[in-house]
């Protein structure tokens, strides 16, 4: 206030042309933004979208070179619109030195060479609008890479005006208190610089230094960089690893037990949710977009980003259920004993009813930091594949909260299970079998487990048909092709109209026509039944009852009080579906009451 009484007249009226022709600019981006199908309500278009996440490495090869690029996604842009769906998620394809696949940035405003240019970008944004389609960007700002400009010039001397871009901790002090780091072989958050005689931060691998949200001109920085793709036309961002930003720069030593406990400490940074607000009112308020968190953290925590009333995010993903089922203090180890299923419902069911009450929340079963769907939560042996990934695709479709779903699963693909090391491509997986190879470790157990539960298994390339390399490209792909294509693939499940790809497309349509599926109330039916999730989503006096048996044999579960002698099959994943209380493996029932 005080600085505005203090300005003379001229630099206001300047300051109100600029802000009028700054409004101009955004009505017009806003005009280029997809256009909304039309709603059923008077609801933000995010509430019922249908989000199609794409890797974009391995999506499609245009040029041959086995790394998937925008001109390939282009060149597909007319098979995602078939799916129904009505916002891309991309993850980074920022300039990058790919140590972690793209989420280690070196310039956040050019296109990763092996991707294309930003013509190609310009069009693939077009392609989509044209389309109908909005496209969501990863926004990677926890941290950048060390090929960073601000990083290199940072690192060269602590008078370097980047110096304050990133968190330092100066040699002189003796050792920096310890903070732990997912994708280092030691475990060690600090690395020892020379040139500055100082240890910087970095939370994810070396080679992604965190920045310094502490430093307002960072902010600045960051926010200038969003309104760049924003004034594009992008329709919004997902936000990752944002709950780390912000750090307790007093650097207490943090107490033994919250090793790897992100959510517990380093998602609860002092200034999180300042950070957030500022961001909303700077930027994302002025733009007609959406947003999405990856928020790590209990419901309190989570909450937070999307509470409308704090003018921070609009949705944010929760972990409790996907991190779900591996033993303590390993590496994504999962249970030989497989997981519990009453508990693992029960998760969703807290979930959904906190964003049932404030905020919004997601439901997903994969994603690029996942396993296939179909093999950790459904079952990929060729007896079930085709029922079990029908299932999974009904249970995010007919769950509350915006459904993402991710390149692939409509076709039904699953863990490529790599025998060996050497196949596999992820940081996190390498850094560590290393930690196990270097404490002596079981190497062989350490990899049969990966076979359920590592990230690349969700990294492979997209099978378009049954030709060489599954029709992804021309040359040897970056990481190896499911020899599965032979089967299963896009082209062969076209043809096939009960295939697990146009069960996709029907389960999308009956999301989209039923607002009781996106807004109705969920209740747990049967909650303790082993083997069957079953619920009911009711809106304005419509019922449904989604009945889902996770499991490889029949099971029944108990509707007491529910009447089904009036009940519609709406969906089901096996021919001649009956509205019954007894399911075949596997069976996805959806029925109107
Ligand atoms: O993931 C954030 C994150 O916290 C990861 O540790 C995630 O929990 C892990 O991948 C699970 O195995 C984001 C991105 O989604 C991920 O791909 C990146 O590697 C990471 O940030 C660093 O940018
Ligand atoms: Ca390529």
């Amino acid at each position: 206030m005080r600085l505005v009484l203090q300005l003379t007249l001229l630099p206001i009226l300047a300051i109100a042309l600029l802000l009028g022709a700054c409004k101009q600019a955004t009505q017009k981006t806003d005009q280029s933004r997809a256009k909304t199908s039309a709603r059923t309500s008077g609801e933000p278009w995010w509430k019922e979208a249908v989000v199609y996440q794409i890797y974009p490495r391995s999506f499609k090869d245009s040029n041959g070179d086995g790394v998937g690029d925008l001109q390939g996604i282009i060149s597909k842009l007319d098979y995602v619109k078939s799916l129904g769906i009505d916002m891309v998620w991309l993850n980074p394809i920022y300039a990058s030195p790919n140590k972690d696949n793209g989420y280690d940035i070196s310039d956040y405003q050019n296109i990763m060479k092996e991707f294309g240019t930003m013509q190609d970008f310009d069009a693939l944004l077009k392609g989509f609008h044209d389309r109908e389609i909005k496209v969501f960007m990863d926004l990677v700002v926890n941290h950048c890479s060390s090929e960073h400009a601000w990083f290199k010039s940072a690192r060269s001397s602590r008078n370097s005006p980047y110096y304050k871009y990133f968190h330092w901790w100066p040699a002189e002090k003796g050792k920096p208190p310890y903070r732990w780091s997912i994708f280092d072989e030691k475990g060690d958050a600090w690395e020892y610089n020379k040139a500055t005689n100082s240890y910087y931060l970095h939370y994810f691998a070396d080679a992604q230094p965190d920045l310094n949200w502490e430093n307002p001109q960072l902010r600045q920085e960051i926010y200038k960089m969003m309104r760049f793709w924003l004034d594009k036309g992008i329709d919004g961002f997902r936000l990752d690893a944002i709950a780390f930003c912000s750090k307790d720069t007093t650097w207490q030593p943090l107490p033994a037990e919250y090793n790897g406990q992100w959510g517990m400490y380093y998602a609860s940074g002092p200034y999180l949710h300042d950070y957030m607000q500022e961001m909303n009112r700077e930027v994302l308020s002025k733009y007609n977009v959406a947003t999405v968190a990856e928020a790590m953290g209990d419901v309190e925590r989570v909450m937070k980003f999307v509470d409308p009333d704090r003018k921070e995010l609009n949705m944010a993903y929760y972990f409790e259920a996907i991190d779900f089922g591996y033993l303590p203090n390993e590496y994504k180890m999962p249970n030989p004993k497989g997981y519990d299923f009453v508990a693992w419902k029960k998760i969703y069911a807290k979930w959904t009813e906190a964003f049932s009450k404030k905020g919004w929340g997601t439901i997903y079963l994969a994603n690029h930091d996942q396993p296939r769907m179909l093999t950790r939560w459904g079952n990929d042996s060729p007896e079930f594949r085709d029922a079990a990934s029908k299932m999974l695709s009904t249970f995010i479709l007919s769950m509350r909260g915006t459904a993402f779903y991710y390149y692939g699963d409509e076709i039904g693909m699953s863990n490529i299970k790599f025998d060996k090391v050497e196949e596999y491509n992820d940081i996190e997986l390498l850094t560590n079998y290393a930690q196990v190879k270097a404490k002596g470790g079981d190497l062989k157990r350490f990899l049969e487990g990966m076979k359920i539960s590592s990230r690349d298994n969700g990294r492979t390339p997209m099978q378009w048909e049954n030709s060489e390399n599954g029709g992804f490209g021309a040359g040897k792909p970056w990481l190896k092709v499911n020899p599965n294509y032979t089967s299963v693939n896009v082209a062969a499940q076209e043809k096939d109209p009960k295939s697990v790809l146009n069960y996709f497309r029907k389960m999308v349509q009956l999301r989209k026509k039923e607002r009781t599926l996106i807004y109705g109330d969920f209740t747990l039916v049967d909650a303790e039944n082993p083997s069957i999730f079953a619920y009911t989503r009711s809106l304005e006096g419509r019922t449904i009852l989604v009945l889902l048996n996770f499991k490889a044999v029949e099971a029944k579960v108990n509707i007491d009080g529910l009447d089904l002698s009036k009940a519609k099959v709406l969906l089901g994943n096996y021919p001649d579906a009956k509205a019954i209380n007894q399911l075949k493996p596997y069976e996805a029932l959806v029925l109107s009451l």
